[in-house]
């Protein structure tokens, strides 16, 4: 495993988000953000992980762009997300536990303090709706399992069957594997949407949403849900979000050390990349432990960064719509 060095200062195509900042060009040729020196955007802004995140902030933007709040631009970006059954790893067509059942994580807060969250839910499509709907009619924060199921056929989600013929196959041949007791834990299997967005009036709210690791044990709850691991917003300072192993982001509070480092003075990009490498002296084995970070401060500035190479973010604002690959520390 080799450590990345960061080193070149390039000047690309006027529009780009990366226009003038520190930058690398990668081996398949996508643009990596580096280093504090990142650009400050325009809001309204939204960004979320992953090349899902594209089609998700494609979606919040219809908010953003007509002034609406940045609260319910999180929401029906990732729902765009929930909804895809081609993606393993959120919502409809994600991935089953060990038991062959989809359980879905997920959590909102928006820029005051308020938040909701879902864990281990089944059968209901949207979780990020009925984490909101935690949010604003109840005076709890979290609610998982039956009593989250309940609670959103109460509110009137409908029952969907959330595994898809393709997520069974899969599981089918993971459970006649030898890989019983062993899960891959990797970019294929851990692809949670969390996205981040700051509206024309300056106010950032959050959303985080997932099917969680691949045939988990039944009843297992990762980061994505947990206000602070997976997701953490305050908007006097920014926000962040986490994907990958939710059991390493509980470990150091992730995202809200994010934004505490960034409170203390730290860039989006800074603060990411110190999160990244408390991880990892927090954990004697780093074999195949993936985490990757995802922030934005007040002010417009994003940065991301992960354990290994591939985790990549996409950034949309009045001149951008781009997919940025995050900094690493190690190659795969
Ligand atoms: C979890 N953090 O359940 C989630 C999975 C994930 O990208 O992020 N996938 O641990």
């Amino acid at each position: 495993m080799s450590r990345r060095k960061f080193l070149k200062k390039s000047v690309f195509t006027a529009g780009s988000l990366i226009l003038g900042s520190c930058v690398e060009v990668n081996s398949k040729n996508h643009t990596v953000l580096l280093g504090a020196t990142m650009p400050v955007l325009k809001k309204p802004i939204v960004i979320a992980t992953w090349n899902h995140g594209l089609a998700a902030n494609k979606a919040a933007w219809e908010i953003l762009k007509n002034n609406g709040p940045a609260l319910d631009a999180v929401e029906k970006g990732v729902r765009v997300s929930e909804s895809d059954e081609n993606n393993r790893s959120v919502g409809l067509g994600g991935l089953p536990d060990k038991n062959g059942m989809v359980t879905l994580d997920a959590c909102i807060m928006n820029h005051e303090n308020e938040c909701g969250a879902v864990g281990c839910l089944t059968d209901i499509e949207h979780p990020i709706s009925v984490a909101r709907k935690v949010m604003e009619d109840t005076p709890h924060v979290m609610l998982v399992g039956q009593g989250a199921y309940d609670f959103a056929i109460e509110k009137g989600f409908p029952k969907v069957d959330l595994l898809t013929a393709e997520a069974k196959l899969e599981w089918e041949n993971w459970k006649a594997s030898e890989d019983l007791k062993k899960p891959a834990i990797n970019c294929e299997n851990h692809d949670t949407i969390g996205m981040l967005a700051m509206d024309a009036e300056g106010n950032i709210s959050g959303a985080c949403t997932t099917s969680g690791w691949a045939y988990k044990l039944h009843g297992r709850i990762g980061d994505s849900p947990i206000i602070g691991a997976g997701l953490f917003v305050d908007n006097e300072v920014g926000g962040a979000c986490a994907t990958g192993m939710g059991e390493a982001v509980i470990r150091i509070a992730g995202s809200a050390t994010v934004v505490e480092l960034m409170r203390h003075g730290k860039s989006p990009q800074e603060a990411c990349e110190i999160a990244v490498k408390r991880i990892m002296n927090k954990h004697k084995n780093m074999e195949g432990l993936q985490v990757g970070f995802l922030a934005m401060n007040n002010k417009g500035e994003v940065g991301a960064y992960s354990v290994y190479a591939g985790f990549n973010y996409a950034v949309t604002s009045v001149d951008n719509h781009e997919l940025i690959d995050a900094g690493y520390e190690m190659e795969w």
